[in-house]
């Protein structure tokens, strides 16, 4: 029944007056060669697609080290992501302002790890870490994420799976609160 969908290598979301883009980056030597990235919808979030030799479709830094970049047509304050395809060895390396955070946090709250959330971008990525940056385990998708525009409380979340059909042209909506429970 799942099906992965093949987003190319950007894609627009919108919802309640927060808008921007999403695009897939790849680090590593050779990754120029692979390049662009490929945004997959798999059964539980976005992944990235990098070349022809990715094993795999989730975030992954197998082969090239995979990151999705979030652009916001304008300031808004950053509040959650959410993850898929969670196991015990993942960890996502999370960007925003010039910081760089490692969490295993799921969801993981801006606010808990950074003193600046307000931000029109903020970067996931799965980076190799361990001896000699050799360990390749990271592999996740990010299932939704939430963000706020001032005046408070208008927020908007973000589903990005296939079940809440936000490509195809319907979006969720909820409050400040019902984002953060
Ligand atoms: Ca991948
Ligand atoms: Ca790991
Ligand atoms: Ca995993």
């Amino acid at each position: 029944m799942a099906t992965d969908t093949n987003h190319g290598s950007s894609l627009a979301f919108s919802s309640g007056g927060v808008s921007g883009t999403i695009t897939a980056e790849l680090t590593g030597i050779g990754s120029g060669m692979a390049s662009p990235a490929i945004i997959e919808e798999v059964g539980d979030g976005l992944g990235i697609r990098s070349s022809w030799i990715d094993p795999d479709d989730d975030i992954d830094s197998e082969g090239f080290e995979e990151t999705m970049v979030f652009t916001f047509d304008r300031v808004v304050q950053l509040d959650f992501i959410t993850f898929g395809d969670v196991d015990s060895d993942d960890d996502w390396t999370i960007s925003v302002n010039g910081t760089t955070v490692n969490s295993q946090s799921d969801p993981f709250y801006f606010s808990n790890y950074f003193s600046n959330i307000w931000a029109d971008t903020f970067t996931v990525s799965a980076f190799r870490d361990g001896l000699l940056g050799l360990n390749a385990d990271d592999s996740f998708t990010i299932q939704s994420f939430g963000a706020s525009v001032v005046p408070l409380p208008a927020a908007a979340w973000f589903l990005l799976t296939a079940v809440g059909g936000l490509f195809g042209g319907r979006w969720l909506r909820g409050s400040r609160g019902a984002a953060a429970a």
